[in-house]
């Protein structure tokens, strides 16, 4: 066994977020040593030589015994069930009755000094943290953007000290290991399934995301979804809690409502904005635009600011992007579709739009998920599933027939498959309900691999016109 001294803290994970707790505990001047159950985790030796003299511990977390530790600071990556943190996960501090096992983010808000715009939810966090960061700066707030997306949480308190906004998009993983968040403004913006291979049932992996209302001022929620609400026991007063919803707005929610014989995004009666204006495609993607909205107005940001970027804004790489246009078929990369809440949102999306039908590339790592909610909408759009990767055999049984489906080898082999069966007024949709790390590095480089496959594509249709 070896003791992690009396009084030390231990970080667990030497990933992006272990990192930088490290190399935010340096600048605290607090004692600590380092964890991480992999023999060889990457990069490695570069953090040695950045910290000389922080002890490494590669290998079982129960080989440690972390008893006397002052606090256990874990990476998102690391379930904070695992048997040997069991002991550590019953501790509080005496003084300040805070748990002795935490995450970065608990770090994070303890030393922050200005507010927090947290966000999370199964889909969209990305997009709708990128809009908000966006419509900050051009309200001329000087803010930092980050946590489960780009520079991680810690990191931005040493970048950008002097912020008057940090806007945090926050996983499930980050939130289970937060106690208190003590947020400006908090949301979670929708729930599907995902992650169950984590957190073992909808319950827990919902508790996990509930954690984001703790200690918050305002909260956004999805009218449409009453999983996204704050739960009864952190229930904010409703002055404070901001609605948005795909129908017509009452009172002072958000929505979406007719006005001059166009569909525009609305607060209650008062228009804001033609969705029309919006590039970012999908009923999906305006949704997202009346959440970050919602945040904007609770955080006191321009309305003018807010439109502008709205009214600029494409929406970020890999998440329903349109990527090419060949012999009337159109090619659709929603690599960053890694669970059926995504996938539905862009077969649906775009399903609606094709005068022709869809072929949808599907399959990686299910995570545990149901895939039967696909069937459905999957019979009336899409004329082939082609299907790759681990879990491709639980989809063909989840889609029971309804739809036709044909293996594939990998997505090379899918994405050839589907330019030999496509034809004009088609759709090509990767969006794979799945992640992508049984044979990718993660969803970008699946992305960028299916970008350069319809490429060629692309070439080797030229050429034969
Ligand atoms: N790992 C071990 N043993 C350890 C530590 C980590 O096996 O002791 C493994 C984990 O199981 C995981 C990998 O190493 O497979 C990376 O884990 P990590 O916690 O070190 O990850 P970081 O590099 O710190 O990256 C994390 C987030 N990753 C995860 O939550 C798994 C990144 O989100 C995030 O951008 C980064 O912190 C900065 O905050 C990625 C992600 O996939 C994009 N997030 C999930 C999602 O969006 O669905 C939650
Ligand atoms: P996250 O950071 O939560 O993964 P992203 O903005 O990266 O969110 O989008 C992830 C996936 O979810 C993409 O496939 C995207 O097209 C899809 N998506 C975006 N907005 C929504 C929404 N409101 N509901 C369902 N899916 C969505």
């Amino acid at each position: 066994m070896i003791r992690v001294p009396c009084g030390m803290t231990l970080v667990v994970g030497l990933g992006l977020s272990g990192r930088a707790i490290c190399r935010h505990l340096a600048r605290l001047n607090v004692s600590f040593m380092v964890a991480d159950t992999r023999d060889a985790p990457p990069g490695l030796e570069a953090f040695c030589a950045a910290h000389p003299g922080v002890s490494v511990h590669c290998g079982a977390l129960a080989e440690l015994d972390m008893s006397q530790a002052e606090e256990v600071v874990l990476s998102p990556g690391v379930d904070p069930r695992a048997p040997a943190l069991a002991e550590m996960a019953e501790k509080h501090n005496p003084q300040t009755g805070e748990p002795r096992l935490v995450g970065e983010i608990a770090l994070f808000s303890r030393a922050v000094r200005a507010p927090i715009a947290a966000i999370t939810g199964s889909n969209a966090k990305s997009t709708v943290t990128t809009l908000l960061g966006e419509m900050a700066a051009a309200s001329g707030v000087n803010v930092a953007v980050g946590g489960n997306l780009g520079t991680p949480a810690l990191d931005l308190l040493d970048a950008s000290p002097a912020a008057g906004l940090y806007v945090l998009e926050l996983s499930s993983f980050q939130l289970e290991t937060t106690p208190h968040l003590n947020a400006e403004c908090a949301t979670i913006l929708n729930f599907c399934e995902d992650h169950l291979d984590r957190h073992g049932d909808m319950a827990a992996y919902r508790a996990a995301k509930q954690r984001i209302f703790r200690g918050a001022r305002h909260a956004v929620v999805n009218g449409d979804d009453p999983h996204t609400w704050p739960a009864v026991e952190i229930l904010l007063p409703t002055s404070r809690t901001r609605r948005f919803t795909t129908q017509a707005p009452a009172g002072a929610d958000w929505g979406l409502a007719e006005h001059e014989s166009e569909t525009w995004l609305m607060q209650g009666a008062a228009p804001w904005l033609a969705a029309g204006e919006l590039h970012m495609a999908g009923r999906h993607n305006q949704q997202n635009a009346l959440a970050a909205l919602a945040m904007g107005q609770a955080l006191g940001l321009d309305a003018a600011a807010m439109c502008a970027v709205l009214r600029r804004f494409s929406g970020l790489a890999h998440r329903s992007e349109t990527i090419a246009k060949i012999n009337d078929v159109i090619w659709v990369n929603d690599s960053k579709g890694t669970n059926v809440g995504a996938t539905l949102a862009a077969v649906n999306g775009l399903g609606s739009t094709l005068s022709g039908k869809l072929i949808v590339l599907a399959g990686g790592v299910g995570k545990g998920a149901d895939f039967t909610p696909l069937a459905e909408p999957l019979a009336a759009y899409a004329r082939c599933v082609m299907l790759f990767g681990a879990d491709a055999e639980s989809i063909a049984r989840a889609l029971d027939g309804q739809v036709p489906v044909q293996r594939c080898v990998d997505l090379a082999d899918a994405t050839q498959a589907a330019a030999a069966m496509a034809v004009p007024g088609d759709g090509v949709l990767l969006s794979p309900a799945c992640a992508s790390l049984d044979q990718f590095a993660n969803y970008q480089a699946r992305g960028e691999a299916f970008c350069e496959q319809v490429k060629s594509i692309a070439r080797a249709g030229k050429k034969a016109g």
